[in-house]
């Protein structure tokens, strides 16, 4: 450890600390703006600034390391009036509209205006940029009116996924966060996974926003409107009505939607129960006739999109199977409309996602089984946390209600989805018992599951070794791929998820500030809700789940059947 004083008080902190982290084991907050642990460490933004002993100028205590016998001061007159004039500055060329804005309330810039007393925002004011919002992509918009320049945003789409669709244009005055050539974001090869929108500071990036077409298909009587929820948004929802993060509010989540007005509340979990019969099914398939391996898991709409952009020629490897949400939707509009003598022209399919990828997936290709779309509209959780303020119900006194039946039934393996490692154990579960023909004695697979990056494991089922990896986040993707491509690794079967820790931290999950997001490990607060629930629940293997086994014995038939492949399966474009 290394001996330093910080504000006089004397504090051992790690060697390597900076000191911002060192301030934190004194139990002092450095506030911040551009830094993001690991991601975007380029001490920019000037509000981390701090005092230093024997320093000629304030230094940026999110990159400064700390030595011994140092000595620190993180609050002086002139340390606050310096992070205030950095604060003026930034106001002086910034879309001042706050009231309505979507961030009001949970925007970084916004708490620390007021945290440090910025009380004339238009000190500063003078030549101004004005920029025309960017609605090109399916799913957000840009608006660089409220763009502070922190690069939060590029440094997540390049060093995380590997992507790098945006970045500065120009300098100077007239620096732009943008796309290459001012290309609309739809345009270039985004892959719509959110990343950047979950780690903006304010609100220069959103989802675009579809609480209005809910709204109306509800207050429509002509149509019969029916919701799914995924697994994560349980895990998320709460973080939204400032719950811990981690905390499962599964009840009052289905409460909240029928109080909206929904005809059914179902879940995703049971469709993700339903992707794993016809997953391990093409799967067992596969490798027992020759077909196409690795099996690379297909459900993670951002991850689908990467694949077709950056690696078409392992588009075979993808498995045909839509998603869960799709697959959802389309048993909703086929088996689902049949049960209830209604015309599927006139059922709304809408879903609430951790994901913004899932408004581009609504719209591909070969996602209608019905002739019509399997899922109308999709809604991120932030979206649904609105609507639920905006109808003014108290989500923290509501009392926890159960899902509808019968496609409101899941197991365990459906709801763990959501983590990353969630859908290779889950069909494992059910791969392995099918393969061997016994029951399995434990169902943890443990070796697949934690936020690591890319995880591998060999497992022997009926003498024969099924080597499995999972990845999460593209960058990890594209590491396993590319050894996959030039034979360096072998594998039987892969998952891959376009977010790192799976979709408990897609691009539609509750935005965390990065003061809390940098000390904390969202990822695994979040999956662990999942984790838990999974192993309370009475059925944790897909092939178990009685709702299931009634759709296959009265209406599929069985799994990778005709009648299966024309309602939950698909292609995919090179
Ligand atoms: Fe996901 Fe999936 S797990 S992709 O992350 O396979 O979005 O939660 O709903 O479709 O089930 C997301 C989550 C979700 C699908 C399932």
């Amino acid at each position: 450890t290394i001996n330093i004083k910080i504000n006089g008080v004397d504090i051992a902190a790690p060697a390597g600390s900076t000191i911002l982290e060192a301030a934190r084991t004194a139990h002092i907050d450095i506030p911040t703006l551009c830094y993001l642990k690991e991601i975007n460490e380029i001490g920019a933004c000037r509000i981390c600034v701090v005092e230093v002993k024997g320093a000629r100028s304030l230094v940026a205590s999110c990159v400064f390391p700390i030595n011994e016998g140092m000595e620190v001061w993180t609050n002086t007159p002139k340390v606050l009036a310096s992070r205030r004039r950095t604060l003026e500055l930034i106001l002086s060329d910034h879309d001042r509209k706050c009231l309505s804005c979507v961030r009001s309330g949970n925007c970084e810039l916004q708490k620390l205006c007021k945290d440090l007393k910025v009380e004339d925002e238009g000190v500063y004011d003078g030549e101004a940029n004005e920029y025309e919002i960017d609605y090109s992509a399916a799913h957000m918009y840009r608006d660089n009116n409220k763009c502070i320049l922190c690069r939060r945003c590029s440094a997540v789409c390049e060093k995380v996924q590997a992507i790098g669709v945006i970045g500065p244009n120009e300098r100077g005055f007239k620096t732009t966060i943008a796309s290459p050539f001012n290309m609309g974001l739809g345009d270039t090869s985004c892959v719509s996974c959110g990343q950047c929108i979950a780690v903006c500071p304010t609100g220069a990036l959103s989802e675009k926003d579809h609480t209005d077409a809910v709204f109306a298909a509800i207050a429509d009587p002509t149509k019969h409107v029916v919701v799914q929820t995924a697994p994560s948004v349980r895990a998320g929802l709460g973080e939204e009505f400032g719950l811990p993060i981690g905390t499962n509010v599964e009840g009052k989540m289905v409460s909240a939607l029928r109080r909206l007005g929904f005809d059914r509340v179902f879940d995703t979990d049971f469709a993700a129960d339903l992707t794993i019969m016809e997953e391990a099914h093409e799967f067992l398939d596969r490798v027992q006739n020759g077909g196409v391996l690795p099996l690379i898991t297909s459900c993670s709409p951002g991850w689908v999109k990467y694949c077709e952009h950056y690696f078409p020629d392992m588009t075979e490897n993808l498995s045909s199977c839509k998603s869960p949400q799709q697959m959802f939707g389309a048993t909703i509009k086929t088996y689902y409309a049949d049960k209830m003598g209604l015309d599927p022209k006139d059922i709304v399919s809408v879903s609430v996602m951790p994901c913004t990828a899932k408004k581009f997936e609504v719209g591909r290709e070969d996602q209608d089984a019905a002739g019509v779309a399997d899922v109308d509209i999709t809604i991120t959780v932030r979206e649904f946390a609105r609507m639920i303020e905006r109808t003014g119900i108290n989500f923290l006194s509501l009392p926890d209600e159960e899902f509808d039946s019968p496609l409101g039934i899941s197991t365990g393996a459906g709801v763990i989805f959501g983590a990353t490692g969630g859908v290779m154990e889950a069909a494992l579960r059910t791969a392995v018992e099918t393969l061997t023909g016994e029951e399995l004695k434990s169902l943890d697979f443990t070796e697949v599951r934690g936020v690591e990056g890319i995880k591998e494991a060999i497992y022997n089922v009926a003498g024969m070794d099924i080597k499995v990896a999972v990845a999460s986040g593209l960058k990890n993707a594209k590491e396993l791929l590319t050894k996959v491509k030039n034979g360096e690794a072998e594998y039987h079967f892969i998952e891959i998820m376009g977010c790192p820790g799976g979709c408990v931290n897609g691009g539609g999950m509750p935005q965390v500030p990065a003061g809390i997001r940098n000390f904390n490990d969202i990822r695994s607060l979040r999956a662990k809700v999942l984790y838990d629930l999974d192993s309370s629940m009475p059925y944790r293997k897909s092939h178990d789940n009685p709702a299931i086994k009634e759709l296959y014995n009265t209406y599929l038939e069985k799994p990778g059947s005709h009648k299966a492949h024309e309602i939950l399966h698909t292609t995919y474009v090179k």
